[in-house]
């Protein structure tokens, strides 16, 4: 058996080999349509391929920022190609693979788009990138602006990890305008090192927005008025200019509602003297938060006598005054700054109330509005709800979606590992844009988060499931076994709580698809299929147990296996547990009397398994970790009734 599965091994690598030796020819690949994430608007196949992995010229328009330029070689020699050329003019038939990087109104890119039969794409933050195999090979990458040129050279990133590009056209721009997350949980803020990871995977996902808002930075919430420490806002000065390298747009928000007074004007210069200090390290824009605050009740009396009683509606009318002077002193400062953000403090719906009518008869149409959707964290996101809030605030809105965000009750002890679904194609048409709130570990989040990228992109040409493929793809540096791992592991946290009672993803479908089956074997099946069910639940819980080590071994980011470490050390318990209950089922089918000493190790190492908690002060409400929660233990608990252990004479 070892012996065959070494050979059919052996046979796997020489394909490998073969492929890429042959690559240079470029004619024994047929050519296939990529996949690409965030999925493009639209891609098309042409006429052969260009095979790479061998030296290349490069031609950089004019117009293209030298750091554009520097990434494409960075990725170049990544993908193995350690001879670059450079030149000025496109070559009558190229004799090398050739690659034109540039705005689309260069003459040299419009040259090589015309020559590849492609046009320019003329939306903002859009692109086209063209190949063509005639000769040596044409590639073109044309940016409708600085930022379209950036995604188009991640798009070439995915690209690169062939061994040959398909002769190929994708005009490319983002769906929604303002796509990201907002770092707006409660809990241990991520560090810098987490911030500065997650700013690169931004960049690497097409998105442009990052807001700073951690709910427990006291110098943007309890302590806003006071001015940070001269090194902490070095240290976010450094996190702004990784933000504008990656062309992300990198938002500060500040949480004056918990105490300003706001017909106080030295409170409107504190504000605006706090924004002036984040400016002077390279922030340009700004948002106020006003979530989770008590707006029913003013903060000091000077509020009653200028805005009356106090109430909802009042709170309305002073937070648009304090807001306005805001937007105003924004554009003032920076005539091409950014429109200014807020989060009102009725973010949870979108129903028709005073406050949302103050809001909108009052605030600047310019200062754009967040909503959390029909509730703080809703079931589903359809475009009618959309509707509503764009109605009730009196302005599209930018949704704050909290997803994959494990910082409330029902979310504790959990990761938020589901694919990101259920909001509805065509939402681009109603918001502004989508931020999403991830979780309290960045490298974990980046699964979920890489699907809300994807959907702002893209939303009409999302696919939740193979999004979520392609984040554990990449979160495995590629690796197929570990790809394989993390999924194992992402079925165990796939839970997504609400508020409620009621989750809005089901737990462990793939885990729990596989034990009713055995129970149904168990209940029903002869004893052939007893015994196929009882041998699939042993392969299962091997891989429930190997897949902690795997990834372990196989994620590069170090970060994922730090943040999920008491998840990973929980999961290869209970896969022992259930290796144990497995052992136990096989030996009560055959009448083996040491099922009953199985299904007691089961039983014990399940014990362990639950009693594992999360890292101390790492997560907002700490606890067990929970595994397959309701599906895994559930199964254990239950195995040693599903059979009786009698002795076979
Ligand atoms: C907070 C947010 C928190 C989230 C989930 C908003 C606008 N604000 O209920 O900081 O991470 O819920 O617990 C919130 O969602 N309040």
């Amino acid at each position: 058996m070892t012996r065959r599965a070494n050979r059919w091994n052996g046979g796997v690598i020489a394909a490998v080999a073969f492929a890429s030796l042959s690559a240079p020819s470029a004619q024994a690949a047929t050519p296939t349509l990529p996949a690409i994430f965030p999925a493009p608007t639209t891609m098309t196949l042409g006429d052969g391929a260009i095979a790479l992995g061998r030296p290349v010229t490069l031609i950089v328009a004019p117009g293209t920022e030298p750091a554009t330029a520097a990434l494409v070689r960075t990725l170049l020699a990544k993908a193995g190609i350690r001879e670059v050329a450079t030149a000025s003019r496109l070559p009558a038939t190229p004799d090398r693979p050739t690659i034109v990087i540039g705005p689309d109104s260069a003459a040299i890119v419009r040259e090589a788009l015309a020559r590849s039969g492609a046009t320019a794409e003329d939306r903002t933050e859009g692109y086209t990138l063209t190949t063509r195999s005639t000769g040596a090979g044409l590639i073109t990458l044309a940016g409708h602006d600085a930022d379209g040129l950036f995604h188009a050279v991640q798009t070439l990133r995915q690209l690169l990890a062939r061994p040959t590009i398909p002769a190929l056209t994708i005009r490319d721009h983002p769906a929604m305008p303002i796509r990201g997350t907002i770092e707006g949980f409660y809990g241990k803020p991520w560090s810098m090192t987490d911030r500065t990871r997650h700013l690169d995977f931004l960049g690497e996902m097409k998105a442009n927005t990052y807001v700073y808002s951690p709910k427990d930075d006291p110098f943007a919430r309890d302590k806003w008025r006071e001015a940070y420490p001269a090194a902490t806002l070095s240290e976010l000065g450094t996190l702004v200019a990784r933000a504008r390298a990656n062309h992300v747009d990198f938002v500060y928000a500040i949480s004056p509602g918990p105490s300003i007074c706001f017909s106080n004007p030295a409170d409107e210069q504190a504000l605006l003297r706090k924004f002036a200090a984040l400016r002077g390290i390279g922030v340009h824009s700004f948002y106020v938060a006003l979530d989770d605050i008590e707006y029913q009740k003013w903060n000091c009396d000077a509020d009653k006598a200028a805005f009356g009683p106090s109430g909802a509606e009042a709170a309305g009318v002073a937070q648009s005054k304090l807001l306005n002077a805001v937007q105003a002193d924004l554009l003032r400062q920076d005539p091409a700054s950014r429109p200014l953000i807020m989060v009102p403090t009725e973010y949870y719906d979108a129903k028709e109330s005073p406050y949302k009518a103050a809001l909108r008869a009052h605030l600047n149409p310019r200062i754009v509005v967040q909503w959390t959707g029909t509730d703080v964290v809703p079931p589903a996101i359809s475009i009618p709800d959309a509707k509503a809030a764009t109605k009730a605030f009196g302005r599209k809105t930018l949704l704050w979606d909290n997803y994959p965000v494990n910082d409330y009750a029902s979310s504790a002890g959990r990761l938020l590992l589901a694919p990101y679904a259920k909001r509805e194609a065509g939402l681009s048409s109603e918001l502004t844009g989508i931020l999403s709130n991830p979780m309290n570990q960045e490298a974990p989040s980046r699964i979920a988060v890489t699907g809300v990228l994807a959907f702002g992109w893209n939303d009409k040409g999302y696919d939740a499931d193979r999004t979520w493929h392609y984040a554990a793809h990449d979160l495995a540096g590629n690796d197929a076994r570990a790809t394989a791992a993390l999924l194992e592991l992402f079925d165990t946290q796939h839970l997504a709580p609400t508020f409620g009672s009621q989750p809005w993803q089901e737990q462990a479908p793939k885990l729990k698809a596989l034990l009713d089956h055995v129970r149904e074997a168990l209940a029903n099946g002869d004893e052939a299929e007893r015994r196929a069910a009882i041998a699939a639940l042993g392969h299962k819980a091997d891989a429930l147990a190997d897949a902690p080590d795997t990834i372990r071994a196989g994620v590069a980011d170090p970060g994922f296996a730090e943040q999920a470490a008491p998840w990973l050390d929980a999961m290869q318990l209970w896969g022992r547990a259930l290796q144990q209950t497995a052992a136990g089922l096989d030996a009560a089918d055959r009448g083996n009397p040491a099922a009953t000493r199985y299904f007691a190790d089961a039983k014990r190492i399940a014990a362990q398994a639950a009693a594992v908690q999360t890292i101390p002060g790492a997560t907002r409400f700490g606890g067990p970790v929970k595994i397959a929660d309701g599906v895994l233990d559930t199964f254990v608990a239950d195995a040693p009734n599903l059979i009786a252990v009698t002795a076979k004479p």
